[in-house]
């Protein structure tokens, strides 16, 4: 996974291990290998600003690094690497979704979980993958069938709750997203259900209605998590997506969907950097099982073997 963007930092490693004649790094040599890694960065998907930012924490951090004559000259470039981005993203947390929602079980149920983006990037198929990971241990959920406007977003949805076993709290289509939400976590209150999942729609994001839709279904619902889908393909455009839809709902974190089809890789460094909100999974296919958890520790690693 994340072949372009491991590559870039591979080169850039290998660049500076070839060049090295001493056991200092010369400036002179790292301000060119820097412009290398810009591009190569801009072409892995990662957005101008990130890029610079990336470019610049990993520099600053080889500055001060000594070079073993003989030792394994690599390494010790590739730690600095790693270290230089842990560092950048510490401002963002790791959240171990299922430990967390289970957790939050212990004091309140039905936990509610608020699903958010535009159509297409995932959010229904998220919902089905999340519900499937908790119910394999052992837990129950009902979902609430909000996107009442695009049409077949229910019958979809129920397509998805028909193979998991799920119920679905629906209305009709044109009705109030809220009440269906309200509706389904009575109705969990009611029979003990311990998740409610929440679809909602997600026609044009500069639809101010919608927003305050959502935001209306934010407010009644009192989600424990809302979660934004973003496209992994869609990168900067999902990004101001997010940033739009921030400012009328409250958003927790991020799962970034479709890394399966998406070897750039670069939009994952620009969701961090941007919007400082965990990722809590990545999307890497359309089964129930194609959802890997995310932390930022692994990722770094992964990009850097
Ligand atoms: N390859 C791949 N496809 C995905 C992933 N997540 C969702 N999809 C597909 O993206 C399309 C839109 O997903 P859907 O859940 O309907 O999006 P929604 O409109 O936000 O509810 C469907 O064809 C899904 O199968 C993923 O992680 N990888
Ligand atoms: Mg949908």
């Amino acid at each position: 996974m994340f072949d372009k963007l491991r590559n870039a930092l591979k080169s850039f490693t290998n660049s500076i291990v070839s060049s090295i004649k001493t056991t200092e790094l010369s400036e002179d040599k790292l301000s060119e290998v820097r412009e290398e890694l810009f591009m190569q960065l801009v072409e892995a998907d990662v957005a101008v600003d990130v890029a610079d930012a990336v470019c610049d924490a990993i520099i600053n951090n080889l500055k001060g690094v000594k070079v073993p004559r003989f030792g394994d000259k690599e390494s010790v470039i590739r730690n600095s690497i790693l270290e230089a981005l842990n560092r950048m993203f510490s401002d963002v947390p790791d959240v171990d979704f299922i430990s967390e929602v289970t957790k939050a079980l212990q004091v309140k149920k039905p936990v509610v979980l608020l699903f958010l983006g535009p159509n297409g990037y995932g959010k229904t198929t998220t919902i089905a993958k999340i519900t499937h990971q908790l119910m394999k241990r052992g837990y129950t959920a009902v979902w609430a069938a909000a996107d009442t406007y695009r049409a077949g977003a229910i019958e979809q949805l129920e397509g998805h709750a028909n193979k998991l076993g799920v119920k679905v709290i629906k209305h009709s289509y044109g009705s109030d997203p809220a009440a269906v939400a309200y509706d389904a976590i009575n109705h969990a209150r009611v029979k003990g259900i311990d998740y409610v999942m929440i679809d909602t729609a997600g026609r044009m994001h500069t639809d101010v209605n919608l927003m305050n839709e959502l935001s209306k279904v934010q407010r009644v619902s009192k989600p424990d998590l809302s979660i934004f889908i973003a496209d992994a393909l869609l990168g900067n455009e999902a990004l101001d997506i997010a940033k739009y839809y921030s400012k009328y709902v409250k958003i927790d974190g991020l799962i970034i969907t479709k890394v399966d089809a998406y070897p750039k890789g670069g939009a994952i460094l620009t969701f961090l950097y941007e919007l400082k909100k965990p990722i809590y999974f990545l999307g890497v296919g359309q089964g129930y099982d194609d959802l890997k958890p995310f932390n930022k520790r692994e990722f770094f690693d992964q990009l850097l073997t």
